[in-house]
Order: C-alpha cells, then sequence, then structure tokens
C-alpha cells in the first residue's frame, strides 16, 4: 500500500539546461531518464505522464540535446529527461562536451533519486549501459530499467530477453527492478510509475 500519490499526469516543462549550472535549483527529488540516444527515453517521459507533447521526441537520434526539466505538481519532484548517449554523427568535440555535461550532473545533482535507464530491448546492455550500472552502484542510486520497444517483438522472445537481462544484472546492487515496456501499446507504465512512487516515498522517509 503506498500512501504517496504522485500526480505523473501533472507534468510540465520546466526548462532547458546545457551545463549544471543551468539547472533549477538542486533542491526536491529528480528522476533522470537516460540511454542510448533514439532508444526512447522521451517517450518514456510521455507514458509516464500520459502527455504526448511533453518531451520530443524524433526519428533522428540525438533529438535531446540538453538536460530537459519537468516539473510534477507533487511537492518537488521532476523529472529530467537526460540527452542520449553514443550517438555516432555528432562531432566528437560536441560528444565529450555532451559526455562532461552529462557527467557531471550524474556525480554532483543533490536531488537526483532514481534513475531510469532505457535500453531498446533489441539492443540492450551496451557497454555505456553497463558503464551507467556500474556507476549506479558506486552512488547508490537506485535504478529502473525499461526494456522499451518490446511491441517490436512476440512475446515469448521479449520475455527470453527480460529474463537475460534480469540474469545478467544480479549483481548490481542499485538494480530495482527491469519492466518490459512499450511507449506505443503503453505497456508496462503502471509498473514503472509504482516502482518510482516507492522510490520516492522512501527517499522522503514515508
Ligand atoms: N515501436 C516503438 N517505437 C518507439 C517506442 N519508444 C520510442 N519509439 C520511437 O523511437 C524513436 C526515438 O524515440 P525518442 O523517445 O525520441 O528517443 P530518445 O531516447 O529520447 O532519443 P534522443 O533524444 O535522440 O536521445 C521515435 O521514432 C519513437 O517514436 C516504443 O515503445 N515502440
Ligand atoms: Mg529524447
Amino acid at each position: 500500500m503506498t500512501s504517496l500519490s504522485i500526480a505523473y499526469n501533472s507534468a510540465s516543462f520546466s526548462r532547458s539546461a546545457s551545463k549544471l549550472s543551468n539547472c533549477p535549483e538542486d533542491d526536491g527529488i529528480e528522476i533522470a531518464f537516460a540511454g542510448r540516444s533514439n532508444a526512447g527515453k522521451s517517450s518514456a517521459i510521455n507514458s509516464i505522464t500520459n502527455n504526448k507533447k511533453l518531451a520530443r521526441t524524433s526519428k533522428t537520434p540525438g533529438r535531446t540535446q540538453l538536460i530537459n526539466f519537468f516539473d510534477l505538481s507533487t511537492q518537488g519532484v521532476r523529472l529530467v529527461d537526460l540527452p542520449g548517449y553514443g550517438y555516432a554523427k555528432v562531432s566528437l568535440a560536441l560528444k565529450s562536451e555532451w559526455g562532461k555535461h552529462l557527467d557531471d550532473y550524474l556525480r554532483n545533482r543533490e536531488s537526483l533519486s532514481a534513475l531510469v535507464l532505457i535500453m531498446d530491448i533489441r539492443k540492450p546492455l551496451t557497454d555505456f549501459d553497463n558503464m551507467m550500472l556500474d556507476w549506479s552502484d558506486q552512488c547508490e542510486l537506485p535504478t529502473v530499467i525499461l526494456l522499451t520497444k518490446s511491441d517490436k517483438m512476440k512475446y515469448g522472445p521479449s520475455k527470453q530477453v527480460y529474463f537475460q537481462v534480469k540474469k545478467a544484472l544480479e549483481e548490481h546492487s542499485s538494480l530495482v527492478d527491469v519492466i518490459l515496456f512499450s511507449s506505443l501499446k503503453k505497456s508496462g507504465v503502471d509498473e514503472v510509475r509504482t516502482q518510482l512512487t516507492e522510490i520516492v516515498q522512501e527517499k522522503m522517509g514515508i
């Protein structure tokens, strides 16, 4: 039984930041969405908030280049759309620039309370995904994995990937759950909402 109800549907755009110093004040509770470019981070945020127009999505990888903040009406809770990693076509200079800001945000953001790591179910566990999980373990940051675009696979094979990923990651202390997800079919939405609410409750000491 959860005693906190988070108004996910209430999300509204707050601001974009290109670096840590442009982020909103570092208080409250932030839930960040990370993952490979084009994995479906922005689409997942839109599904969870039930608002198709909230975060911009695109067929072209590398769409989200800034850190985008969305406020929920639940006191102090924010969702954060992080720039995708691993987009090959941007210049190396830009890549390292993004990497630096991402790294800066992840290491130094006090209000960061949970990470939602988005993986395309057809390409899970990239080197960068594994790096993110190692980093979450080090920082004791509760992490939920969404295996998204699960509508692109039949149920049997998608369950197989789900069990493989769970097995491969059983040593990770920061991992809270792995969820089969589809922004297209809206599957997994209730599960991720419930998990995030529990993490926030714990953080608030409720
Ligand atoms: N079939 C299907 N397509 C999806 C799903 N989620 C996202 N997509 C599509 O995948 C593409 C990329 O989605 P985005 O949500 O923009 O991905 P992103 O991770 O935010 O990408 P960047 O901002 O570039 O890092 C878009 O064309 C989406 O419509 C899903 O669950 N199922
Ligand atoms: Mg995006």
